[in-house]
């Protein structure tokens, strides 16, 4: 990973930021833009951090998990550079209007066809934003805080599924390694993120993988084995849950053996859907995600779609058959 100069330029030059993640963020969205925070605090700049849903109450234990507001409508300052970290346009912040600002700059490793931002560091190569992050503070020369270790290590840990998943190379053990060495508590912050959960998110659990359905797709040189599950508006009523609960629910059915993709529908409103596709190996769900108008990486990707959820599964398990038939041997193109 090369840092841009550009990059480092805006940051070291500019006075006052507004760091922005995606909605419904995860640990990779709010540990990235926490530490790029405290480290530009550090630098002596005017910061502030917004994200459309807050902070889950998982993320709570994050150090200065308090920096990340809540909004409904984003104002900012004219002088202001804003941040856009762990997603790339103002879609995805949860933002419909224009964003007024000085200078807007996107830091980011989902791959993309957009092209919001004056100053666009993308990096599909790296295995989570706080990765960029990292080399970002290095380049800036900030001191790695114990609570920058925390958040950065937290960010990575979740996108790598705790160093596990094919994202994760030597170099990113080497990154973990030096978070830890900075004060970064590996076993307490797995506990927070992996063993914390509330009772009724546990029920929420269950509920959902009592509806998976498992289906075989094949073709004649090829076969698939796809896990659906499914939560329901009337799921979370039940459980008293919502929807920052479900984070990392699509990740379980990858653990059956023939599964090699997860697909979870949830629920957003009355017959509006998000799937959250998880996938094993060379198995590009981000392929089939944008058939639908979605995107994401290899291994994780996702789209909205609206319909009655019985056909919606319908015809997902429809188009993974089709690219299959089309593309043939599923490791090299599906
Ligand atoms: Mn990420």
């Amino acid at each position: 990973v090369k840092v841009p100069e550009e990059v480092v330029e805006v940051l070291l030059k500019k006075d006052r930021f507004v760091v922005l993640s995606h909605i419904n963020p995860e640990g990779d969205a709010l540990g990235s833009s926490i530490a790029l925070a405290v480290a530009l605090k550090q630098l002596g700049k005017d910061v502030e951090v917004f994200n459309k849903d807050g902070i889950p109450s998982i993320y709570r234990f994050l150090p200065e998990a308090r920096i990340v507001k809540k909004f409904n409508e984003l104002t900012c300052e004219s002088d202001s550079v804003v941040i856009i970290v762990d997603c790339n346009n103002p879609e995805r912040v949860g933002i419909k209007e224009d964003i007024n600002c000085n200078l807007s700059l996107v830091i980011d490793h989902h791959e993309t066809e957009d092209d919001f931002g004056d100053v666009r560091w993308i990096e599909p190569s790296s295995p989570a934003t706080g990765v960029m992050i990292y080399h970002l503070l290095m380049s800036l020369n900030v001191r790695i805080t114990e609570a920058i270790a925390t958040n950065l290590y937290t960010a990575i840990s979740i996108d790598t599924g705790s160093f596990r998943y094919s994202n994760t190379t030597a170099e990113t053990l080497l990154i973990g390694a030096d978070l830890i060495r900075q004060g970064a508590n590996p076993a307490y912050i797995a506990e927070r993120l992996f063993e914390s959960w509330s009772k009724n998110r546990f029920m929420l659990l269950i509920e959902t993988l009592n509806t998976l359905e498992i289906k075989r797709i094949q073709n004649k040189d090829a076969s698939l084995t796809v896990a659906i599950t499914t939560i329901t508006t009337d799921m979370f009523k039940r459980t008293e849950t919502d929807s920052s609960d479900t984070e990392n629910f699509s990740n379980f059915p990858r653990m059956i053996e023939d599964v090699q993709i997860s697909a979870m529908f949830r629920e957003t409103e009355k017959n509006k859907w998000k799937a959250s596709l998880r996938s094993k190996g060379d198995v590009n769900v981000a392929r089939i995600a944008s058939v639908f108008g979605g995107g994401g990486h290899r291994n994780a990707a996702g789209f909205f779609v609206e319909g009655n959820i019985e056909e919606i599964k319908k015809s997902f398990v429809e188009e993974i058959s089709d690219i299959l038939v089309k593309d043939g041997w599923r490791d090299k193109h599906l």
